[in-house]
């Protein structure tokens, strides 16, 4: 069973684990922010009034990806405030999304997985979303009451069909004025259903989009089927261009109306099945690019990816012996001719190529939307935040998906944008999906509830140019939806700690409590530690070298043990906030 921890429980837990200065800056003293958008030292100019937001996010899609969004990424160069080093603190769809809306870690907000029983009760994500309480704990509430005028555009949780209902008006979660959100939330690029709640209305209807391009008739009629009302426009109806416009609409209603909004913008895009917009793959059943796509994508090194990590299958041709269990079957399932067809050379590329393909088309919409608040003058009081939900693997370490404790898996794109920046910042400090919503809080003046549990920390004086963001040492990574006991193995159950003095480390559990730390055959636990400064893809795990090989690596194995213990007591700590 799913619990999800109470608040009450827990604000003493977080004082007492020495953590007042952050978390007490984000939960009771958040009113910090004046609430007049006031730019203070920032080194431009922005006009007064509430602050408007834009929070853009892809699904699955790797940190280093944004260098092939070349839109987004001329923008960034102009002004934006890039983090070099943002993770999703737990790189799954439902945990993630969740953290990002309520700043919580998934140890405190419920949702580990995709979906999960409460009461022996089984639920979507969407569902536990709701079961464990958290509509009434994301900032979207918050801000509502202070006058925003809130908007869902997009993916919403797994699961939201269920929730939807299939007779009378479909289910929206409280709190947005405005709700566009797919009722399936996989494989929506063609024949969509988005429940609508347009502004005003306390009802949504399901509307089926309809694509000019009729590839599939079976859908067709599912669509039709499904659904209240169907839209057979002869359009080509490509969700990605839809979830935008709806937005779009949403934000220019909102300047003409003179009320400050929060626009909540989720794309389906890079994740499977890697379709994109009719302008790059006229062919939606084909991974064959148009040369407008392959233009642009050629020019992108991860394109051909001939600098790709050591890591990736077999290139580094050496023992991954002193790897985690996980890895190391992987390995023997990849060598024994026992993976899925997905993880040939051939189709890790067509993944690759495909994501990026798609990221094209994201890359479009949010650039209309940022010359949507260019010729609304919106952009002298809007804040954009781009981010992932989670990162992927691409083939390294014998995997080709999220969910793991690798950096490939566990970090995502994160880009922001303030009306006062005029120039591009690169920051190494450690951020995650949980400083979203007390960054957002704080930048519109508005504080959580004392009793609110709020992990993440506000990135507003770096996001303003004003100063540096909090202090922070480490942020904790946690796993409770492990693959390890599939046939062919995955990721297990883990739990992390990285640092801001780039380590990590991992314990790989048996149970999905996280209790019982899993024993390799020569009795040791299954822990890792890397030391991401110099080995940036995770492909020496120290912690089960020979002090000889430390040694020669030029390591003070005392050094490393030490680094270890303290690592492993911080992730002790943070696993108590
Ligand atoms: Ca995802």
């Amino acid at each position: 069973m799913i619990m999800k921890r109470a608040a009450a429980v827990l604000v003493p837990a977080l004082l007492a684990a020495g953590c007042t200065s952050a978390v007490g800056a984000v939960t009771a003293d958040a009113s910090a922010g004046s609430g007049d958008g006031a730019a203070g030292g920032g080194d431009g100019a922005h006009a007064s009034g509430p602050l408007n937001f834009i929070f853009i996010l892809s699904d699955d899609q790797r940190a280093d990806t944004l260098q092939c969004m070349p839109k987004l990424r001329q923008r960034t160069l102009t002004r934006g405030l890039e983090f070099d080093r943002s993770y999703a603190t737990t790189s799954l769809c439902c945990p993630s999304r969740t953290s990002i809306l309520t700043g919580q870690y998934a140890h405190n907000h419920g949702v580990l997985n995709n979906g999960g029983e409460v009461d022996d009760e089984q639920f979507g994500g969407a569902g536990l979303f709701r079961a464990l309480g958290n509509e009434e704990e994301t900032f979207a509430k918050w801000l509502k009451a202070e006058g925003y005028r809130t908007g869902f555009f997009g993916k919403f949780l797994n699961g939201y069909a269920e929730i939807a209902g299939t007779t009378g008006p479909a289910y929206v979660p409280p709190y947005w004025d405005v709700w566009m959100s797919p009722l399936d939330t996989e494989h929506i690029f063609y024949y969509f259903i988005l429940v609508e709640k347009l502004l005003g209305e306390s009802d949504a209807e399901r509307v089926c989009y309809l694509p000019k391009n009729d590839f599939n008739g079976d859908q067709r009629e599912r669509c039709r089927n499904r659904s209240d009302r169907v839209l057979d426009d002869g359009r080509d109806n490509y969700s990605e261009t839809i979830v935008a416009e709806k937005a779009a609409d949403f934000i220019r209603q909102a300047a003409s109306d003179g009320v400050p909004f929060y626009a909540h913008i989720a794309f389906k895009a890079p994740h499977s099945p890697y379709i994109s917009s009719p302008k790059y793959q006229p062919d939606p059943t084909r991974y064959q690019y148009t040369a407008a796509a392959l233009s642009v994508l050629e020019e992108c090194p991860l394109w051909e990816w001939n600098d790709r990590p050591s890591t990736y299958l077999d290139d580094n041709q050496t023992s991954v012996s002193k790897q985690p269990l996980w890895i190391r079957g992987r390995q023997e399932a990849y060598a024994a001719g026992k993976l899925d067809e997905s993880m040939s050379a051939g189709k890790l590329r067509e993944k690759r190529q495909g994501q990026l393909a798609s990221l094209l088309a994201i890359d479009d919409e949010i650039d209309q939307l940022f010359a949507l608040l260019e010729e609304t003058g919106l952009s002298e009081n809007t804040v954009v935040i781009f981010t992932g939900d989670n990162g992927y693997a691409w083939g390294e370490h014998y995997w080709d998906a999220k969910n793991c404790s690798l950096e490939t898996c566990s970090r995502v794109p994160l880009v922001a944008f303030h009306p006062s920046r005029t120039s591009h910042t690169v920051s190494p400090w450690l951020s995650a999906n949980i400083d979203h919503a007390p960054t957002i809080m704080d930048l519109a003046g508005v504080s959580f509830p004392t009793t609110a549990v709020v992990n993440g920390l506000s990135y507003r004086a770096a996001l303003e140019g004003t100063g540096e963001p909090p202090e922070r040492d480490a942020i904790l990574l946690e796993c409770n939806s492990g693959s390890y006991q599939r046939p062919k193995g995955g990721p297990d159950y883990h739990s992390a700690v990285v640092s801001a003095d780039q380590w990590k480390y991992v314990e790989h559990f048996r149970d999905p409590e996280l209790t019982d730390v899993r024993e390799r055959p020569d009795g040791e636990k299954d822990v890792d530690l890397y030391d991401l400064s110099r080995d940036p893809h995770e492909a020496l795990n120290l912690s089960h070298l020979s002090s000889d090989r430390l040694i020669g690596l030029g390591y003070d194995p005392a050094d490393v043990d030490a680094k270890r213990g303290e690592l492993k007591a911080r992730l002790s700590s943070l696993e108590a906030e």
